[in-house]
């Protein structure tokens, strides 16, 4: 405790007691990330001061322009986690190929993918960014791992979790017993539980979409956009409101503190291209699924659960709905009679 709050240091060992066999090896994973997660914090919060703002003049795998602190906070996240032992590998957004635990360390029994910092492009506008972070066990050769031992499906995550980069910096985790969210408090430097048992409300008038793709959707999507569009005057009977951040970390949060349905669905448009969706499922959909499902919402990517896919490569994308489970439930319903008129 400190200023009679807990500290997510205390919480994450209360949280091991209730995890048969656990050694204390999964907590100090965790506690390695989330000092990652406040080094980080460190350097959002003062951006031009510190001078890590802007271009940093390379490509990552995705072919993306990469800030310079994408790839800060990439070495960030691989310099707190290669050398304590609880790592067999890591992956990441911003590295083509799994990230091999220097000779100099041991390697350990799980494996970590990240997105180190989510929604990058809003960094040099100062809208809100975040850390995305999935932690997988090694079940194959952990000494000498390899890509394909990533290849889990989100159904075998041990714990995922994102860190807010935002008015407060905030850390939201769950390892499958609900999802608890923490504030960093800047005066001790520790991240503390301010947002016990985050749950999503099943009910919602709030949706997120890029609708400046809206002439590429599929048509069960654009048939839900439509309806909340119509708002009373339609089918829905009510009125809807409407956001895009551009950071998936800070429409995820505003989902499990008021509900709502964020999509990124695949489009012609992706389709021309051969791409299956924007996000991807290792760190992106998959880490985001499990916290949004302990929360008791919904993800889906409109045909399929998409913690339950069977990932066949390890940047790979998939089309994202989820939130709140009623508007979930409606989108998928919505795809299922496409699909089956299509066959028909
Ligand atoms: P668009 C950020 O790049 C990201 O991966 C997610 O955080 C965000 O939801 C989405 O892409 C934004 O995509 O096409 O609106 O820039």
């Amino acid at each position: 405790m400190q200023n009679g709050r807990t500290t997510i240091t205390q919480f994450i060992i209360e949280e091991q007691r209730h995890i048969q066999g656990a050694t204390g090896d999964f907590t100090s994973l965790l506690n390695d990330v989330v000092t990652a997660c406040k080094v980080i914090s460190n350097m959002v919060n003062h951006g031009a001061l510190v001078g890590v703002l802007g271009a940093a003049g390379t490509e990552n795998v995705q072919g993306e322009d990469q800030k310079k602190l994408d790839v800060i906070s990439n070495d960030v996240f691989l310099q707190s986690n290669e050398w304590a032992g609880h790592l067999a590998a890591m992956a990441s957004e911003e590295m083509e190929d799994i990230y091999h635990i220097p000779s100099q360390y041991p390697k350990g029994k799980y494996l970590l993918t990240f997105d180190p910092l989510d929604g990058s492009s809003n960094i040099d506008v100062n809208v809100s960014v975040g850390t995305i972070f999935s932690i997988l066990r090694c079940k194959g050769d952990c000494q000498n791992p390899t890509a394909d031992d990533f290849l889990q499906p989100g159904t075998e995550q041990v714990c995922a979790g994102y860190a807010l980069y935002g008015p407060s910096s905030m850390m939201v985790l769950t390892t499958g017993n609900g999802v608890n969210g923490f504030t960093l408090d800047q005066n001790i430097g520790e991240f503390v539980l301010t947002h016990p048992d985050m749950t999503i409300p099943t009910e919602t008038r709030e949706f997120a979409i890029n609708a400046s793709n809206g002439r590429f959707w599929e048509a069960p999507v654009k048939r839900y956009v439509d309806e909340c569009l119509q708002g009373d005057t339609g089918s829905r009977d009510n009125d809807f409101n409407m956001r895009w951040i551009a950071s998936m970390v800070a429409e995820v949060h505003r989902i499990l503190t008021r509900g709502g349905i964020f999509m990124y669905p695949i489009d012609e448009k992706m389709k021309s291209k051969g791409l299956q969706g924007k996000l991807r499922l290792m760190y992106e959909a998959n880490p985001m699924s499990f916290i949004v499902e302990q929360a008791g919402g919904m993800s889906s990517t409109g045909r399929e659960r998409i913690m339950e896919i069977a990932p066949s490569e390890l940047h790979q994308r998939v089309p994202v709905i989820l939130g709140s489970k009623t508007e979930v439930e409606r989108v998928v319903a919505y795809h299922k009679e496409h699909d089956t008129d299509a066959a028909a």
